[in-house]
């Protein structure tokens, strides 16, 4: 790990502010409270590790912005063995398959013969919460709705974050910093462009997503391709339904009336039988665009960045969240690695080992998308997505290489 020596030349606080500056130490300092910064300071808390959680939103926003919903086994288990899924268990609804719909017929990809693993559908908005309280109730320190943070000296042993609260100026002294500040943070930017590579792929479509206070019209996620495009039936409780349709990226939402947005999800949802989909209030609606994104590495010295900060994958395959959980995992186990024995090894070690899980994760949601997703134009495309419906739904080992990724492949 190349550090630079010598911070204090580096020191940047004229005399003025740094009277201004209060100062916090702690071991790791974190950018972000989403699902990688949250389980990644209570995992360090669990091995005694100190940190201290920036996030630039209100703690209300945190806990009601609706996101991911599907968690995969792994993540599952991982949340419990933290002691923060209590009421997961409780709430979560656990689903033993997924289906796929196309040319009128469903398609059921059962994940309990082909891989003796089941999903769990609670909201990420939920996890938070759960999260947030564990953090709180064990005297973790989160700090909402800071203001201009920016991250400083990250390749010497002493890096700082510095942020503003309350009109004064705060400075955070830490041993590493965490990167979870999703792909719009300042973590990923502040690192030099030449030390990174990015791969990305931008998608020429969207999800219209609602949320809609309505019974769910199947008990599990419906999957469907369509001559009109994709459309995905998901839920979050027996009264809440979550629906996604696929858009242009930059959709306007002001030409998707409620009815407008039930009709086409009846269109692209049917099959040959009478099935129709419950209908309620419209609770939220949203467009997400779809990228895949990856930078490389996913650290720079003692910066490591995590989660939505390093990569970004199309939802289709439900994984944005479990990756950041993922990545992680990962972190936590070196950083006690470092703080336990002294070595940084596994830090060292930490891009290639998230890299390896971030590409097979990249792979599948690209194949879900690409498989799922009317593109514009050509025939010979449709042609080759029936086939592959055909194959995925007609051969057990085409459904069990998608229920295996599906359920989560094991974590390192
Ligand atoms: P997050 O973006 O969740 O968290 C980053 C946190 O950092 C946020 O709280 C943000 O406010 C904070 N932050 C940003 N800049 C900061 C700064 N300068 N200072 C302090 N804090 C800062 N994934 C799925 O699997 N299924 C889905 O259906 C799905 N739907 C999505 C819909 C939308 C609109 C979006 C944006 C993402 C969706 N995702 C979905 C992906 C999503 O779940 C992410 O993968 C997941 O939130 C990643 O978690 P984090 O890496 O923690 O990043
Ligand atoms: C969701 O419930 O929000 C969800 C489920 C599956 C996906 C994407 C989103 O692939």
């Amino acid at each position: 790990m190349g550090l630079r020596k010598h911070p204090d030349e580096f020191a940047s606080y004229d005399p003025h502010e740094s009277k201004q500056v209060t100062q916090i130490r702690t071991q790791v300092g974190i950018v972000g409270a989403g699902p990688a910064g949250l389980v990644l300071a209570h995992l360090l808390h669990l091995e005694g590790i100190d940190s201290v959680v920036l996030e630039n939103r209100s703690r209300q926003h945190c806990e009601e912005r609706i996101r991911a919903g599907v968690l995969e086994w792994g993540t599952v288990e991982l949340l419990n063995q933290m002691g923060v899924g209590e009421r997961m268990q409780r709430e979560g609804l656990i689903h033993y398959g997924i289906e796929i719909r196309f040319g009128g017929r469903g398609h059921r990809i059962d994940f309990k013969d082909l891989t003796g693993r089941a999903i769990t559908v609670y909201g990420q908005h939920e996890i938070i919460k759960d999260l947030i309280r564990a953090r709180l109730e064990s005297n973790g320190q989160i700090f909402f709705e800071v203001e201009d943070v920016s991250v400083h000296q990250f390749d010497t042993e002493y890096p700082s974050i510095r942020y503003r609260q309350d009109g004064n100026t705060h400075e955070i002294r830490c041993d590493f910093i965490a990167g979870c500040d999703g792909f719009h943070g300042i973590c990923r930017p502040a690192i030099p462009t030449d030390a990174l590579t990015v791969y990305e792929r931008v998608y020429p479509f969207g999800w219209l997503g609602i949320l809609a206070e309505a019974a769910p019209s199947s008990e599990e996620l419906i999957y469907a391709y369509n001559d009109c495009g994709f459309a995905l039936h998901s839920m979050r409780s027996p009264q809440i339904t979550r629906l996604y349709l696929q858009c242009s990226p930059d959709e306007d939402l002001a030409k998707w009336p409620e009815d407008r947005i039930w009709q086409e999800l009846q269109t692209r949802l049917a099959d040959d039988s009478d099935w129709r989909l419950n209908e309620g209030p419209i609770l939220q609606k949203g467009v997400t665009g779809m990228r895949s994104f990856v930078v490389e590495p996913m650290q720079y010295s003692r910066m490591f960045l995590a989660g939505d900060a390093a990569h970004i994958v199309p939802p289709t395959g439900a994984k944005g969240l479990n990756l950041a959980v993922a990545d992680v995992r990962v972190l936590a186990r070196a950083l006690k690695h470092f703080y336990s024995l002294g070595r940084t090894n596994l830090l060292d070690q930490y891009s290639v080992t998230c890299l390896r899980r971030v590409w097979r994760v990249q792979r599948f949601s690209w194949w879900m998308t690409s498989m799922l997703h009317r593109h514009e134009g050509n025939p010979f495309d449709q042609r080759r997505q029936l086939a592959e419906l055909d194959y995925v739904t007609s051969s057990r080992a085409a459904s069990q290489s998608l229920a295996e990724n599906y359920v989560g492949l094991p974590m390192e």
